[in-house]
């Protein structure tokens, strides 16, 4: 049993059901278990920034898939909840992208371990820091890199209960 971090990101439609569906397809695999979940974080878009703000939050799971097998299984959830990619960065319904999966360094075409621009953004690092403070990404723990970025544009915390509704 592994554990990994997933991080997720809406910023089409209904961001909270987008994300809420995402959790839950996850959990629906017989080998992903949800083991923490962070608050949801309204984060100002990074990279691409003439899009809507991004409703972002970051997932702790045990599994015993490959990271291979857990990025396809990812991107399988992307594809049922209408992922397109048309730009870059762009605007997107959901992304699930792996942030950490155990202490695998792994580059290859599709997969890089830890996920490349993670200590860069703190679109990640916030949600991070609240379930894993402590965790090792390249030596520094992420609320040391956390503080290295800051939190600028990181504009509000929602507990999923209340977002269920609300558009
Ligand atoms: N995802 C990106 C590009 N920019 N900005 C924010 N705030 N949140 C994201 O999830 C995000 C982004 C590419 O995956
Ligand atoms: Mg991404
Ligand atoms: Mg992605």
């Amino acid at each position: 049993m592994y554990s990994a971090y997933l991080g997720l990101g809406s910023n089409i439609g209904n961001k909270q059901a987008y994300l809420t569906q995402a959790v839950t397809l996850l959990e629906k695999h017989p080998a992903i278990t949800i083991s923490k979940k962070s608050s949801l974080y309204k984060t100002a878009p990074w990279g691409y920034t003439e899009q809507e703000p991004f409703l972002n939050a970051v997932v702790e799971v045990k599994t015993d898939l490959s990271p291979e097998e857990l990025l396809e299984y990812c991107q399988s959830i992307e594809h049922t909840l209408k992922r397109t990619r048309e730009i870059t960065w762009g605007p997107r319904t959901i992304d699930i992208d792996i942030l950490i999966y155990d202490s695998q360094r792994i580059q290859t075409e599709t997969l890089t371990l830890p996920h490349s621009h993670l200590t860069e953004r703190s679109f990640v690092l916030a949600p991070l820091a609240e379930i894993a403070p402590h965790l090792s990404i390249h030596k520094k723990q992420v609320i040391q890199w956390l503080n290295e970025v800051g939190e600028t544009g990181i504009t509000a915390v929602t507990p999923w209960e209340d977002t269920l509704v609300d558009r």
